[in-house]
């Protein structure tokens, strides 16, 4: 594995994806207000007042110095100037909100979404292959499956949208360069609810390390790998939407994912394709009905 942190070019390019994610998402939430009710004032309170009072009971108990504080001041208002919030709170909270948030499904596991997702991608059929540069680097992957709900009833129509990351780590329309929809798709499942999908086999992936989260990485002596991943946002009318991420077996950092979205029930069995090229991943999506 090669370490990506020392090539300029890289870095240069891992910079301006925060910016962009930080944009794109207040894009979205500002769709989300105009349409969301007012303020539950008695919930603000609740939460707020627990954050503060937790982070003030940690300061008490570990006796968090002025030199700390001002460490910590410092390196909070990075976060916003390097973009990273997005980053940050969806590598190191995300994962909690969505225990929560899918705690009762019976269908597939879902796991993080992270800040790289936009919607509206190219539609390819229900066996399209996923839009990408004549030379793009990687090993063909034929992703096939069926969408159907809890009850074993296929779902037709349903949408089976794709994002990952190229070979170099970098998602299209955050990191510059790249063409539009790069690695970017979205498949509408056939009669049977089956959907063919045609990729490439991403690579290891590290988050981006020269903003404020890289200096709290490397600061503290994490790593900043995630397993090779793809992202999925699956969607049928009347039946929750899943939002999850699935990994090849034998990734070093299954096992030490830094933004902790990894389930074992996510865990990709690839084989040799035996029609072509490259590998063949067997998955199938299962949905809740809507309550
Ligand atoms: C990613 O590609 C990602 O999937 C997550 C969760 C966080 C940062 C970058
Ligand atoms: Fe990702």
């Amino acid at each position: 594995m090669t370490d990506i942190s020392f090539d300029t070019e890289v870095t240069a390019k891992a910079a301006e994806s925060g910016a962009n994610a930080s944009a794109r998402f207040q894009e979205r939430m500002a769709a989300a207000a105009a349409r969301s009710g007012a303020i539950d004032t008695a919930r603000v309170d609740h939460l707020a007042s627990k954050v503060v009072k937790t982070i003030n009971d940690m300061i008490v108990e570990e006796k968090v110095t002025y030199e700390e504080y001002n460490a910590l001041k410092t390196w909070l208002i990075k976060v916003g100037e390097d973009g990273e919030w997005p980053l940050f709170l969806d590598v190191w909270l995300e994962h909690s909100v969505e225990e929560v948030a899918n705690a009762h499904r019976k269908g597939s596991k879902g796991t993080i979404e992270g800040p790289y997702y936009l919607g509206g991608s190219p539609e390819l059929g229900w066996n399209g292959t996923i839009p990408m540069r004549d030379d793009e680097p990687g090993t063909p992957l034929l992703f096939a499956g069926q969408t159907r709900a809890v009850d074993g009833t296929p779902l037709v129509g349903a949408k089976v949208e794709l994002w990952h990351a190229d070979d170099l780590g970098f998602y299209s329309q955050f990191a510059p360069g790249l063409p539009e929809w790069n690695l970017r798709g979205t498949w509408v499942t056939n009669e049977d609810g089956r959907f063919e999908i045609h990729t490439l086999r991403p690579a290891p992936y590290q988050i981006p390390t020269d903003g404020a989260c890289g200096q709290l990485i490397e600061a503290a002596g994490w790593h900043a790998w995630r397993p090779a991943h793809m992202h999925f946002k699956v969607s049928a009318p009347g039946y929750e939407l899943i939002t999850t991420q699935l990994y090849f077996p034998g990734d070093p950092h299954n096992n030490d994912d830094i933004a902790s979205a990894v389930k074992p029930e996510l865990l990709l069995d690839p084989q040799p394709n035996p029609d072509g090229e490259g590998v063949r991943v067997d998955y199938d999506f299962v949905l809740d009905p809507e309550s």
